[in-house]
Order: structure tokens, then C-alpha cells, then sequence
């Protein structure tokens, strides 16, 4: 539904949702989500009032990073389906009003991927260069220091050929080398491919590390780093990510996309913000919506969270379009991170902000951190560094009261949470209380509000435990009360007593009261 008279697009105005496939609903008892699964549920996506659905790869893997080693660019993995199921989910999904957004995976390949079984079966091969390949030291040692991200050398030794190959990520996820022309043209042929097909966009993997330091020289050494921080934090990311050339290459992506209507390019970015801003590229040519990660990262109180709204608005471009990002597959839940209640106040936090969220799959129930034994463990960086393991994270969508929790009729490739008989879509949409319910109720407010969905931002006032920010677009103005502490907090003087849109507590919607905030408690009130 677009909002007429803002004249914004849908991606600035709309809401994300990402769904990890394998955990969103199975429909063939194989315990792993599936195409068939995200299309049954679709109806439950747009009741919720998202506006668009970014699905993790779901392209042919043999699976070493749960499909972030893609062995083809250009099909659908048997588990998850066929092409024709993608092509009748995004039918069906455009029939509803809602965007369909892949995961493209630029950086890397999977070893299996028939470009790498080719570029390691010779030197002379014609897609050497397709990779990074490089001689090691004298000493026998790799050509550089680089480290992986899941722990280890970011290089493997070639027996067959005597060089090594960089990878960022697994030895299964071997490096492509973007300054290859050829390896350019491939990848934008790919993803002409599904634009083709309708596809609305990307959430481009990793796009601050596609172009390595030509000389590839070795990372400082992080002299702030300390156990049990990912071994990939004892070097200083310098040389291997971030690299000025990365944005002629973005640039380019973003131009393959032009060549369409109204297509978005999401990049996911882990950078300082100073840094993270100028992926919006030259004129605004780079990527419209670089992720915000701060909500993940940012301590959980009000003056911190007040900073890094202030210093976000501050550093965007003119005409950078916000966006913020609550949760994703590779980090902590929020529920985890900031506790149950907490995450009814993040929930408000992230709908009344100024930009584009994305909502992580299953926040909306109040998933939280489900402990995996260690013998059920899947993600190969949990194999690696056990702390650093992000299956808790990834656990099914709970749907009913059913076995199973209505996800699948097999066993669930990792368990569901204990509490999955209560904490489930059915139950939750039976309590006018739940954090579902707030989450639909939050939804429904921000399409209902130009002030929110695409109006300025001010910051009113902060203090150690409450936030106050005003929403305005023409004539509108709205007020977003935040207590982030477990005391009742005085709203300040000049709220007492104005209407109160919705509260958290799901209780005093409304009415026009003088209550203070109560404890974990956010508000919107019309003035
Ligand atoms: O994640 C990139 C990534 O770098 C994060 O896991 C990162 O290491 C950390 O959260 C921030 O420093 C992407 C995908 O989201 C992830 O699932 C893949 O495993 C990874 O790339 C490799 O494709
Ligand atoms: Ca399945």
C-alpha cells in the first residue's frame, strides 16, 4: 500500500522482514524450512503489515554457511525448492502488496561452485584470476597474516597447484576477486537474473569486504583485543576490508539495478558509522540503504541509545535515507540481549524511529536465546568458536500449539524453545497483551502515521533512564516516551496528561490519563 502523499518509496516507507528460510516453515517433514513454507505463510506476513520480505540464500549450497556458499547463482536449492516455487512465492507475495528482497553473496563462492573447480584445477586455468590466489612465504607460511572471520587462517593451501587461496570466511567460502572484469560481469549477470524475475532487491553479504588491498598487505595487530572476543578481533580490519575501490564496484551493482524500476540495494555493513555513511556512495549512487546495526551493538540505556540516534542523523548525507536493524541471524536476539520486557520497549523503539526497519523473524514472538547442546550444534562458526555460535538465534518459527510448534512434521533442524507450547502465533494472537499483538499494533500506528513512517526527528529531552522524541510530518506531531528502566518514571511536565496513542503494556490505549511511565514502559501520545 503506498502512501500517496508522502511521495516516498515503498523501501523508505515500508517495513522489512527477514526470514531465515530454513527456520520459517517446513512443509515436506524434512525439519528444514522451504519456498513452499514462506509462500503458506504469507498471509500471516501481510496481516502483520510488513511491507517487504528479505529471505537469506536460498540458492543451490552444499551448505557449509547454511547457504552463504552459493554453488550457483542462478537456481534454487532442492531443499528450499525449485524456481518454479520462487516464482510463485514472489507472484504471490506481489499479489499482496509485499517486496520480495534476496540475499545476494558477492565475496565468495562455495568450493563446489563450478567457477572454483575450475580456477584451482590449474594455474593456466581460464578462471584463475577469478579468485585469490597468491604463493606463500619462504618459510612456508601463508602470503599474509589475514585471519578468518569464523577463526583460523583466512587462507588454505592448494596441494595440486602449490599457492594458497584467500578466504574470508570458510575454506569452503573461497574468495572471488572483484577486481576481476569478468567476475564483475557474472555477478551483475546473476543478478540481472532475478530482477528479471521480479525480484525487488538485495541485502548484498559482506559488501564492505569485496576489494582486498591490491598489495595485500598484513592487518595491525588489535592490541585491544582480548578472550573470548572472535580470534578474527586480534587484527585491526584494515587492509582486507573497506578498501576506497569497494565503492566503484557498489556503484556499479547499483547501476545494474537502475536498469529496473524502483529496486533497492541493502548493504549489510559492520563499520563505525563514520565509515558505514559513506556507503550511500557518491551522489547518493551506492547503496540506498546501507544497514544500521546500532541497535545491536548499542548499550541498552537511554542516554546511549539517545547518542547513537543523534549522532546517525548527524552523519547521514543529504538525502540518505535512515534505516535500522533490530535483529539478524548472526547476532544475540533481542529478547537475549536486553530481556522480555526491554524488548517491548525496543520493539516501539525501532517502529517509531526515522527510517526503514527490519525485523529479525520470530522478535515478534519474543524469541529468545535457545540453548542447543553442544551435540546438536550446526553453525560451523559455533564448531570453530563455541561462543561465537549463532544457532540460538536461528531456531524455528513457533506457528501453534501443534507438535512441533506447526513448523514441521519431521524433526526441526534445531530444537524449539522449551516454552514453545505458549510462545507461538496462535497463542499469542488469542492475548490482547502479547508482544505480537504490540507488534501488529505498532505496525498498523506507523502505516497509520506519515509523522512516523517518513516524518522528521527531533530528540526532546534524555536522562538516565527515559528518552523523548517527537515525530512530525505537516500538521502532525507525535511524542515517543521510552522508560528504559524497571522504575516508574514522571513523564515530563509538558506530556502529563496528552492522549495516549499506545503503551507498551498494551493497556491504555487511548485515553488521556496522568499516569507516569511505569516501569519498562514506552509510549506514544498525540499532543
Ligand atoms: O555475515 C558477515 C559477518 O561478517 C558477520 O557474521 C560478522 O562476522 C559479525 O557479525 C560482525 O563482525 C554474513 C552473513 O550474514 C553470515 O550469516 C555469513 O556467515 C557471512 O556473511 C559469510 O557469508
Ligand atoms: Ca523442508
Amino acid at each position: 500500500m503506498a502512501q500517496a502523499a508522502s511521495g516516498s518509496l515503498w523501501w523508505q516507507h515500508g517495513i522489512v522482514y527477514q526470514v531465515y528460510p530454513r527456520s520459517f516453515q517446513d512443509t515436506n517433514g524434512d525439519g528444514v524450512g522451504d519456498l513452499p513454507g514462506i509462500h503458506r505463510r504469507l498471509d500471516y506476513l501481510a496481516s502483520l503489515g510488513v511491507d517487504a520480505v528479505w529471505i537469506s540464500p536460498i540458492y543451490p549450497s552444499p551448505m557449509a554457511d547454511f547457504g552463504y556458499d552459493v554453488a550457483d547463482y542462478c537456481d534454487i536449492d532442492p531443499l528450499f525448492g525449485t524456481l518454479a516455487d520462487f516464482d510463485a512465492l514472489v507472484a504471490e507475495a506481489h499479489a499482496r502488496g509485499l517486496k520480495v528482497i534476496l540475499d545476494f553473496v558477492p565475496n565468495h563462492t562455495s568450493d563446489r561452485h563450478p567457477w572454483f573447480l575450475d580456477s584451482r584445477s590449474s594455474r593456466k586455468s581460464a578462471k584463475r584470476d577469478w579468485y585469490i590466489w597468491r604463493d606463500g612465504k619462504p618459510d612456508g607460511a601463508p602470503p599474509n597474516n589475514w585471519i578468518s572471520h569464523f577463526g583460523g587462517p583466512a587462507w588454505t593451501f592448494d596441494e595440486a597447484t602449490g599457492q594458497w587461496y584467500l578466504h574470508s570466511f570458510l575454506r569452503q567460502q573461497p574468495d572471488l576477486n572483484w577486481r576481476n572484469a569478468d567476475v564483475r560481469a557474472a555477478m551483475y549477470d546473476a543478478l540481472r537474473f532475478w530482477l528479471d524475475r521480479g525480484v525487488d532487491g538485495f541485502r548484498v553479504d559482506v559488501i564492505w569486504l569485496l576489494i582486498k588491498d591490491e598489495a595485500l598487505r598484513d592487518n595491525p595487530l588489535n592490541p585491544t583485543w582480548q578472550p573470548p572476543g572472535a580470534e578474527i578481533g586480534k587484527l585491526i580490519q584494515f587492509y582486507n576490508a573497506d578498501r576506497p575501490e569497494v565503492h566503484d564496484v557498489i556503484a556499479e551493482m547499483r547501476a545494474v539495478l537502475d536498469e529496473f524500476n524502483e529496486r533497492v540495494l541493502i548493504g549489510e555493513i559492520y563499520l563505525p558509522l563514520e565509515r558505514l555513511v559513506t556507503y550511500y556512495g557518491k551522489e547518493l549512487k551506492g547503496a540506498q540503504l546501507p544497514f544500521n546495526f546500532q541497535l545491536l551493538e548499542t548499550a541498552w540505556n537511554a542516554r546511549a541509545i539517545a547518542k547513537a540516534i543523534e549522532d546517525y542523523e548527524r552523519l547521514l548525507p543529504s538525502g540518505g535515507w535512515p534505516n535500522w536493524v533490530l535483529g539478524n541471524h548472526d547476532r544475540p536476539r533481542i529478547a537475549a540481549r536486553v530481556g522480555e520486557r526491554q524488548a517491548r520497549v525496543a520493539a516501539m523503539l525501532l517502529m517509531t524511529l526515522r527510517g526503514t526497519p527490519t525485523i529479525y523473524y520470530g522478535d515478534e514472538i519474543g524469541l529468545s536465546r535457545v540453548e542447543i547442546p553442544p551435540e546438536a550444534v550446526q553453525d560451523p562458526w559455533g564448531i570453530n568458536e563455541p561462543d561465537q555460535g549463532r544457532d540460538p538465534s536461528r531456531t524455528p518459527m513457533q506457528w501453534d500449539g501443534g507438535p512441533q510448534a506447526g513448523f514441521t512434521s519431521g524433526k526441526p533442524w534445531l530444537p524449539l524453545s522449551d516454552d514453545h507450547a505458549a510462545r507461538n502465533v496462535a497463542a499469542l494472537e488469542a492475548d490482547a497483551g502479547s508482544v505480537l499483538n504490540l507488534y501488529r499494533a505498532l505496525i498498523a500506528l506507523r502505516r497509520a502515521h506519515l509523522a512516523l513512517s517518513v516524518g522528521a526527528f527531533r530528540l526532546r529531552a534524555v536522562d538516565d533512564d527515559v528518552l523523548v522524541y517527537e515525530r512530525s510530518s505537516g500538521d502532525e506531531r507525535l511524542v515517543v516516551a521510552l522508560n528504559l528502566s524497571s522504575h516508574d518514571r514522571p513523564l515530563p511536565d509538558a506530556l502529563a496528561g496528552v492522549s495516549v496513542l499506545i503503551s507498551t503494556h498494551g493497556d491504555r490505549s487511548g485515553v488521556r490519563d496522568g499516569t507516569p511511565l511505569r516501569a519498562d514502559e514506552g509510549l506514544v501520545l498525540k499532543p
